[in-house]
């Protein structure tokens, strides 16, 4: 299988994550994707590719522009204003208060567009955003090409950021900008089956009201896990989208038996929608060690599962999301890759 990879990933690397009432170093560090991408050379998973340039139009396809232009020049206007930390934001337009101005001042900006307060903005960010998007978008070219699969090892993630939204780690969403890509080039339905341990509210939010992208998650009950607001089990979609998107909102302590079953009966929705391309959000912080999340995946159900998904027999395109257990994330995202080619 083709990797797409880049370096300049590491340009995201703040320092600060406000975590328990501390600051503390962000679990969501770039040696994350150094580990991965490590394990992809030691198993020889195939050739590794750098990703070229995209222009912009294919982000805002997804993202409002206003949005991308607050991304590009939040870390400038912040350091500017005089503050000495990571830009974090701490005031939102909450119940009762107006949701559609959008401030001047930095902070009412970073409300605006922020989901939480987790994710820092620092010098780089918005470099490394974009060029996760640009990994996301050469490997799906790659299929357009011809590729029967490939994997995005993109970071920062992407599966939290809606059309004018940031947070959780997430600035871009890197799996719905590829599945609009996609679209773009003639397909005419594509499943985006999210298997992060988080629900993928930017990636549900973004196709909630269409039937061409089918949005399936298996995730953490929002109830008990970020991001708490969305991700549950009655949310079926709108309008043209009305029985296009399926929750799998699943307990504290949950077993691969439990969630293999959650993700058997996902593949069979796929199975009968019959779109022209898979995309999954590839985040592997279902494993039992994950130090933010409550899944019991071993290293093992990984290769089991890349399995199940290869037998939907689609062209299947892998974006890299979540996974913070750092010393194993290498093996468990690669075992997804491994099991899906019948290694
Ligand atoms: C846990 C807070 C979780 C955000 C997690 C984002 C995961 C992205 N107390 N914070 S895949
Ligand atoms: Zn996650």
């Amino acid at each position: 299988m083709l990797t797409v990879f880049t370096e300049n990933h590491a340009l995201r690397d703040a320092k600060t994550e406000l975590y328990g009432g501390l600051l503390v170093p962000p679990f969501e560090c770039p040696v994350r994707a150094e580990h991965v991408i490590e394990r992809v050379r030691e198993v020889k998973l195939g050739e590794i590719i750098a990703p070229r340039n995209f222009d912009i139009e294919a982000v805002t396809r997804i993202h409002d522009a206003d949005f991308i232009r607050f991304l590009e020049t939040c870390w400038e206007e912040w350091s500017a204003s005089g503050y000495e930390g990571e830009a974090i934001p701490t005031c939102w337009p909450a119940r009762g208060m107006q949701q559609e101005r959008v401030p001047h001042h930095i902070d009412g900006k970073l409300g605006h567009y922020a989901m939480a307060a987790e994710t820092s903005i620092s010098n780089g960010t918005w470099e490394a955003a974009r060029a996760s998007v640009d990994v996301a978008l050469t490997a799906q070219a790659a299929m357009r090409d011809g590729a029967r699969e490939a994997f995005a090892l993109c970071r920062p993630p992407g599966h939290h950021a809606a059309s004018d939204m940031f947070g959780g780690y997430c600035f871009i969403n890197n799996a719905s900008v590829a599945a609009q890509a996609f679209l773009d080039q003639g397909a005419a339905r594509v499943a985006l089956l999210d298997v992060d341990f988080h629900h993928g509210n930017g990636s549900q939010a973004i196709f909630y009201d269409r039937d061409d992208v089918m949005f399936l998650s298996l995730h953490g009950d929002p109830s008990d896990a970020f991001p708490h607001f969305l991700g549950y089990a009655d949310e079926t979609g709108q309008g043209a989208g009305e029985g296009y998107n399926h929750n799998y909102p699943m307990g504290p302590g949950t077993s691969f038996a439990t969630w293999g079953a959650a993700l058997e009966d996902a593949c069979q929705k796929i199975g009968n929608y019959a779109p022209d391309a898979l995309v999954v959000s590839l985040g592997v912080d279902t494993f039992e060690h994950d130090p933010i999340s409550f899944f019991k995946l071993s290293s093992d159900d990984f290769k089991r599962y890349g399995a199940t998904i290869a037998q939907l027999n689609l062209p299947t395109l892998f974006i890299m999301e979540g996974g913070y257990a750092v010393e194993e994330i290498g093996i468990n995202a690669v075992n997804v890759l491994e099991g899906y080619e019948g290694r």
